[in-house]
């Protein structure tokens, strides 16, 4: 197809007298035409994957690469005089994510659609997406992230349905994303949203009037917790997203041709953690409201919905008191009555019943006692899950229980963001292993030929020199890509353990201010949000922007070590910064990490995994051999018996081990308080604090393997041909984690579609 005359037409003047907002605008719309040619809508069953979270990254690029317009359009814009990558930066990012969870719903819709199955994903339109972080004073700030411009993707359709909550009855609007599957169907994404939404109630920084839900409940992802208006707000923002979704779903399933009687012939609803758990008491509801039995919309409800856990962190589990289930949503609170009634005489068990005895809700009870497969995201995770955290459940529905280790797309996560590389592995090895990941494979055959490894190294340094133009244009910080890219991006979090990364920085830096001069220069780099409210957090962020400061200004520091923090991390640069990493830190309390997707990004892309025998961290051991990853720290078994016995005292490691009390004190020294101008510094001193009174994920105890480790990798590094054989080995091995694989697997297992 003739790409020129579609965008000439689009813009009515050519391409050279066009402004990049108006070609911007003109691209949006001839990809989405594209796009909707590629619709289908046949297909009789049909997955609707539901989740309060699409973490989806920016479109236009990935929507080319998918439709095979990218090279076209590349050079089209490039013979009149206009640059891509320019006209990228006009498109912006839906963050409508935290972080792995959402970010996994996203990778698994692209591969969804590449593998031309039926199936679309429900959630909601955040205006304001997360939130934007700034840094100021060496503290987090937020402010609105305001994605929603004149033009996006977003597709308006006339699909609504009333919703009553909080005895007001509000109507829904539809917006579409459309969703390109690579050479294959467009699925599509609907993000439900009410029209009445006002953002100037928004009040400095990201506060807002928590009681207009008509003016807020779609403004933020997870607005702050903390509060009960705030917990109250994302109880109207769940039944929201599931009354929508379910109305969009019996619709769809009654045109084409359902009875609602055997619903499950038509319908799988995935359901993304316990976020959208209200939809099976809503689609019992409606089911009923369609002329069903109580009993016969359970039966079929159960035959239709499955439940994937993140994570066995006990304050992520959702409980909602019942109290404010009946003052927002009383049409449902009778349908949770039932199922907890009809749980509790037939099993006689406390620990797995809906409503507990304090009159809270369990949301992941539901999803268990009613959905029909419950699955883990990491072969550890949904071992620890039937073990110990969902033992219960577990001995009552062993059938309903299966792994499913997430994985991410590789157009986003190769073919996008590291062209040089995919351009070298196609001449290689060929274009297989695109749509046929475990022909990467064929990559290990080249691991002893230097002429491949150098030209692997070469790509690595290509990254990172691309990657310190791109931190010295945005933050005029000036990088050196001659040392090594040592780098911890994700949420933070106190089990992902920044701060034990931290205590080694600050290790290293108190060594080379007592003349003791590194072997290796290393660059630290931290990209992270922190919740809102989670002051520890927060404290972490603030510790780690003020020893970036006391380095920045230290010359004799500078020139071995670098500690630098990046803000607002996101999809955008995640994909700038995972192919210019060296080593990929991966080092949460063994347990404690569900799976981890960014360390499977980071393998794929050629960096060599330092972390700790937890999540899928287990599963890129197994797959790169012990050669090829650097492994430190407790077992998963050892943490579970600490807790257990109550026998965690980081007094002792303080009392008892020098360097970690010289780490630790230096948080409170006159340096790092110092650069508050003032003698205390109140969030420094609580983290302090914390660690010694509670370090309740156990950096003290893998402290001492962590540095050793650490250091070997970086003393490893020298040998520049034999961590290029590394790198090489882990992209060579990194087809397990694509998230083709993972879906073929949810379908074969779960779906079964098609
Ligand atoms: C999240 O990103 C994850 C788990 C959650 O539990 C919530 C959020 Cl927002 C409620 C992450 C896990 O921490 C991570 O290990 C996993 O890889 C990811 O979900 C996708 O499964």
């Amino acid at each position: 197809m003739d790409i020129e005359k579609k965008l000439v037409d689009e813009l009515g003047k050519n391409i050279i007298e066009a402004t990049n907002e108006e070609i911007y605008r003109a691209l949006v719309s001839v990809v989405n035409k594209a796009a909707i040619d590629k619709e289908e809508r046949n297909g009789k069953k049909k997955l609707y994957y539901i989740s309060a979270e699409f973490l989806i990254g920016k479109l236009l690029s990935n929507n080319l690469i998918n439709l095979g317009l990218f090279d076209e359009v590349h050079e089209l814009l490039e013979k009149n005089g206009k640059n891509l990558g320019d006209i990228e930066e006009l498109d912006a990012e839906p963050s409508l994510g935290n972080g792995g969870l959402g970010r996994l719903a996203s990778c698994f819709l692209d591969s969804i659609a590449t593998l031309g199955l039926n199936g679309d994903g429900v959630g909601l339109n955040y205006h304001m997406g997360l939130f934007k972080q700034t840094f100021k004073d060496r503290l987090q700030s937020e402010i609105p992230d305001k994605w929603i411009d004149k033009d996006t993707f977003l597709i308006k359709t006339d699909v609504s349905y009333p919703v009553s909550m909080g005895g007001k009855m509000y109507n829904s609007v539809m917006y579409d994303l459309l969703v390109t599957g690579y050479e294959n169907r467009t699925n599509r994404l609907h993000l439900f949203d009410l029209e009445t939404i006002d953002s100037s109630i928004i009040k400095n920084g990201i506060d807002f009037d928590k009681e207009a839900v008509d003016k807020n409940l779609t403004l933020f992802l997870y607005p702050d917790d903390s509060d009960e208006a705030g917990r109250k707000l994302r109880i109207y923002q769940q039944y929201f997203m599931v009354c929508n979704a379910a109305h969009l779903i019996l619709d769809e399933a009654v045109s084409k041709g359902s009875d609602l009687y055997n619903l499950d012939e038509y319908v799988v609803i995935q359901i993304n953690d316990t976020h959208p758990t209200m939809v099976i008491p809503e689609l019992i509801r409606q089911l009923m409201e369609r002329g069903l039995s109580i009993d016969d919309a359970i039966e079929i409800t159960n035959k239709c919905c499955a439940y994937t856990n993140h994570t066995i962190l006990a304050e992520a589990l959702e409980k909602w008191p019942i109290g404010y289930l009946k003052s927002i949503v009383p049409q449902i609170v009778p349908i949770i009555e039932v199922l907890d009634d009809r749980i509790r005489r037939k099993y006689e068990d406390e620990s797995i019943a809906i409503i507990d005895r304090n009159d809270f809700v369990s949301m992941a009870a539901i999803d268990i006692n009613y959905g029909y497969s419950v699955n883990g995201v990491a072969g550890l995770h949904t071992e620890i899950l039937k073990n110990t955290e969902l033992n219960n459940f577990y001995k009552i529905y062993p059938e309903k229980f299966n792994n499913k280790t997430n994985g991410i797309t590789f157009r986003r996560w190769l073919m996008s963001c590291n062209p040089s590389l995919t351009k070298y592995l196609e001449e290689l090895i060929g274009e297989g292993f695109i749509k046929d990941s475990f022909l990467l494979k064929k990559l290990e055959e080249y691991k002893d030929d230097k002429n491949v490894l150098n030209k692997l190294s070469e790509i690595k340094m290509q990254n990172k020199q691309a990657f310190c133009d791109y931190i010295e244009k945005t933050r005029g910080i000036i990088l050196d890509k001659d040392t090594i890219f040592d780098v911890q991006s994700k949420r933070l979090h106190e089990y992902k353990r920044q701060q034990l990364n931290l205590l080694w920085a600050i290790r290293r830096y108190l060594d080379i201010k007592a003349g003791i001069i590194p072997e290796e220069r290393v660059t630290v780099i931290f990209g992270a949000k922190a919740a809102p409210a989670y002051t520890i957090a927060k404290d972490i962020i603030h510790a780690i922007l003020s020893l970036m400061q006391l380095i920045e200004n230290d010359e004799d520091v500078k020139k071995y070590l670098r500690v630098i923090m990046l803000d607002n991390y996101n999809v955008d640069v995640a994909e700038k910064l995972i192919p210019a990493c060296d080593i990929s830190e991966q080092i949460s309390l063994a347990s404690k990490e569900a799976s981890g997707t960014g360390n499977m990004k980071y393998m794929l892309n050629g960096a060599v995994t330092l972390g700790t025998m937890d999540g899928a961290n287990v599963e890129i051991f197994e797959n790169v051999g012990e050669e090829n990853i650097y492994i430190f720290g407790l077992s998963s078994d050892e943490v579970i018996a600490k807790y257990k016995n109550g026998s965690y005292d980081p007094k002792y490691y303080y009392d008892n081990n020098a360097e970690i009390k010289r780490a630790v004190d230096f948080l409170v020294s006159k340096e790092m308080i110092g650069l508050s101008g003032k003698d205390h510094d109140e969030s420094l001193e609580r983290l302090y604090n914390e660690f010694l009174n509670k370090d309740y994920f156990m950096t003290f105890p893998d402290f001492d393997e962590y540095c050793k480790v650490r250091n070997k990798a970086h003393s490893d590094y020298k040998n520049q041909d034999e961590w290029s054989r590394k790198c090489l080995l882990n992209i060579a091995n990194a087809g397990y984690f694509s998230s083709d694989r993972t879906i073929e697997e949810y379908n074969r297992d779960i779906w079964k579609l098609q």
